[in-house]
């Protein structure tokens, strides 16, 4: 049985709590509180310290999912979830511009954090036009073409899944060298 640690992460309300709640066959732990602050206009509830879930893929995997809070006055624990990670999703909400700079900051962050490979999951992509918009974003975020950029709606299971096997797939790859 090998065990994957995969970490989600992203900026404020891009759909990471949404992506492991999905996917999750335990209950998640989450740790939602109310929004005191401005950001309470764009939601109700944040993830104060991380959410946590698990899927088994196979007989022999099993993944472990820590999501990051979003906001950036929890900074300081991206640091302690992405310690022995195996991989990392990063989710941006495309339709969100004002939130690529934030994504660009986790980015580069991470990057800092890990050498480990990371796939993008696009949520609210628009229904025409999706290959230029995933275009644009991976132009916005600096992305190689080599970084996976998967369209994802976090509701659907089946999206959760591609985002989480295009992961593996590059995790796979790397142990393999
Ligand atoms: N349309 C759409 N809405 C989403 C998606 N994922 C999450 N949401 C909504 O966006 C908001 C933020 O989601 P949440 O999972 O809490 O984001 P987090 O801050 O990244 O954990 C919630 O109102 C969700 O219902 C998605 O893939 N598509
Ligand atoms: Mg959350």
């Amino acid at each position: 049985m090998r065990s994957f640690k995969i970490v989600v992460t992203g900026p404020f309300s891009a759909g990471k709590t949404t992506f492991i709640k999905t996917i999750s066959e335990i209950a998640i732990v989450s740790t939602e509180r109310a929004i005191s602050d401005h950001t309470r206009s764009i939601k109700q509830e944040t993830t104060v310290a991380m959410d946590f879930g698990r899927i088994t893929i196979s007989k022999d995997i099993v993944l472990y999912l820590f999501g990051t809070p979003g906001q950036e006055r929890f900074d300081f624990m991206w640091q302690i979830l992405s310690e022995g990670m195996l991989g990392y999703i990063v989710m941006v909400d495309a339709s969100r511009e004002e939130t690529y700079s934030e994504a660009r900051r986790i980015l580069e962050f991470f990057a800092t954090l890990s050498d480990s490979p990371y796939v993008i999951g696009a949520t609210r992509l628009p229904e025409n036009g999706r290959d230029g918009a995933i275009q644009k974003l991976r132009k916005e975020l600096n992305l190689d073409g080599d970084i996976q950029i998967i369209a994802c709606n976090a509701f659907e299971k089946e999206d959760v899944k591609k985002v989480l096997l295009g992961l593996l797939y590059d995790i796979l790859k790397t142990l393999d060298k």
